[in-house]
């Protein structure tokens, strides 16, 4: 059964030749054609979710995990509008999301008929490419470029694109046979790339002092390869964020520990001649703070598709896949003597043995809990971590090597994080923990309204009662509006877990927090939470304590 609209057969033949495999559905009946469409394709699955802010990032957690493009469909109206957060998620963290909204032709817009908004083009600030498609006879060829024109974009410059279907009722008829439409080219890469090697390495031999920062990236085990020789190179220091999914014993991997104690003088000691940047967004303002204050002579960053200026002195975008310049870097290297990576892995060193004795003896706190937590997540398995103070936690410590690490740092929200993490689980296979503040958690806990949740998928909630970081930052507290930042509360995810059949374990102390964590990974025929509780009165000052003990 397929349906009777040649726009609904078309936007679904578009979809199938450019690849797209994964399409999650939100219910609606303008959106009818396109659901007959797609869930009746033979080689495109199609997955059910009611809230649209959830199916947005739930798709995008798959999205992540696959590295191709996810489609997102919804009726007309305010439904479309839920997608926004996950929209603009997925354009600052480069992810391939394809959103497709139903809608009334433009005649019946603004004239009081019913779910009814101005669709085209409303997403523009954060899109890459908005589609707007006429449903009236003689617009089949205007209907096939603009299609293929937006489904280029999501899948070359990996990011969000809109794609706006008015449809004219009746909207539920069928048919037996679909029509064939043809796009072509549709696998061509356009991208052109030129890159003035033999400046940018003669730049790069001439310096004694040079650091490389790895933002959010994909693992990728041929980059982690290339960039562990470069650690034999006494010049540079590579820092990793813990999102990078980058590891080696050479590399410093939890960047605020490292930089926090620095005094003005080692700043200076520490200011790269060159900054090389690869990767997407950057977790630790810490190095931001540092590399806008003390700028590197020349930053490059590189990327194959795009860069921003985030330190202010970006000298050079480099257009490239960062495995091809590091190659070309290491082939024309020239020795240079220096002492700046020994001297600062020393001093790295230092820090972590000040970190193990200081967590040796941390009471019970969510800085604690974390480091616990970590102790048991399996080996190659997938951690998703929600924002607030939970990833900036995880900055803080050296990782288990096997695990993979995502966060949504594109817009940091608390909107989305546990439908990524749904999604991410789902598309991976591998077992995925979800670590997240409570805020967090219960402002997505539709995310839990899925029936494609993994029975291995596991949640672990640090509940401090409230958003534990406004305890933390300079600010909130010196005010007598301390309730409106912190959201003091006294909910429990207990009754969430039964509602949506998760197993549910809860831990107030250290022995309960052990006892917890072995019955967590425990196979179990449906996913599970572990709810932390931890005293609020104490994280903060926990933390506050590490901090001058490093
Ligand atoms: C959608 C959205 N709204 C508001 C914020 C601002 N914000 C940042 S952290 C935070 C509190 C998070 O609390 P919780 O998840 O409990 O984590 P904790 O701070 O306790 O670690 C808020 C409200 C945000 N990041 N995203």
């Amino acid at each position: 059964m397929f349906p009777k609209k040649e726009l609904a057969q078309l936007v679904v033949s578009a979809c199938h030749q450019y690849n797209i495999d994964t399409v999650v559905i939100s219910p609606g009946s303008r959106n009818a054609p396109l659901t007959i469409g797609f869930s009746n394709h033979p080689n495109i699955e199609t997955l059910s979710v009611v809230d649209e802010r959830c199916a947005a990032f739930f798709a995008m957690g798959i999205a992540q995990q696959k590295q191709k493009p996810v489609a997102i469909i919804c009726s007309s109206g305010s439904a479309l509008l839920n997608y926004y957060p996950a929209i603009a998620e997925a354009f600052y963290s480069n992810i391939p999301l394809v959103v497709i909204s139903a809608d009334r032709p433009r005649h019946l817009i603004d004239i009081g008929d019913g779910q009814t908004i101005r669709q085209e083009n409303v997403f523009a600030n954060h899109i890459l490419f908005s589609a707007n498609l006429i449903e009236e006879e003689g617009q089949l060829e205007n209907n096939k470029s603009v299609l293929a024109e937006a489904l280029k974009e999501a899948v070359f410059k990996k990011g969000p694109i809109h794609i706006n279907v008015p449809f004219n009722e009746p909207l539920y008829e069928t048919v037996d046979k679909m029509a064939s439409f043809d796009f072509d080219n549709v696998i061509a890469n356009e991208l052109k790339q030129s890159v003035s090697y033999d400046k940018l390495n003669s730049i790069w031999n001439s310096f004694s002092k040079k650091m490389i920062l790895v933002g959010s990236s994909f693992p990728d085990e041929a980059l982690q390869d290339v960039l562990s020789k470069f650690t034999e190179d006494e010049t540079i220091l590579i820092l990793t964020e813990t999102t990078s999914n980058l590891y080696h014993s050479k590399f410093v991997n939890s960047i605020d520990k490292f930089i926090f104690p620095l005094t003005e003088t080692s700043f200076l000691e520490l200011q790269p001649e060159v900054l090389l940047t690869i990767g997407g967004m950057v977790i630790s303002k810490k190095i931001k703070q540092f590399l806008r204050k003390y700028p590197p002579k020349h930053h490059w960053h590189v990327d194959e598709l795009k860069s921003m200026d985030t330190y202010h002195c970006l000298s050079e975008f480099v257009q490239v896949k960062p495995i091809v310049f590091f190659e070309r870097l290491m082939n024309e290297k020239v020795d240079v003597k220096s002492n700046y990576q020994k001297y600062w892995l020393t001093k790295n060193k230092e820090r972590v043995e000040k970190h193990k004795k200081y967590l040796a003896n941390t009471e019970y706190s969510d800085l604690k809990s974390f480091e616990v937590v970590l102790n048991f997540v399996p080996d190659n398995s997938q951690v998703q971590i929600s924002n607030s103070s939970i990833i900036r936690y995880s900055q803080l410590f050296d990782l288990n090597t096997t695990l993979r690490v995502f966060c949504n740092r594109g817009t940091s929200g608390i909107d989305g994080s546990t439908s990524t993490a749904i999604g991410a689980a789902f598309a991976d296979k591998k077992q995925t923990t979800f670590i997240t503040g409570d805020l967090s958690f219960f402002y997505d806990s539709n995310a839990l309204w899925n029936t494609n949740i993994p029975n291995d998928f596991r949640i672990i909630i640090l509940n401090n009662a409230g958003g534990g970081i406004f305890r933390f930052i300079p600010g909130p507290l010196t005010t007598n509006a301390t309730n409106y930042f912190e959201t003091p509360h006294s909910l429990t995810a207990e009754h969430l877990a039964k509602m949506y059949n998760f197993d549910y374990i809860a831990a107030s102390n250290l022995e309960e927090l052990n006892n917890g964590l072995n019955d967590l990974y425990l196979e179990s025929d449906q996913p599970k939470i572990m709810e932390i509780f931890t005293p609020k009165e104490i994280n903060d000052v926990v933390l506050k304590n590490y901090f001058k003990n490093l």
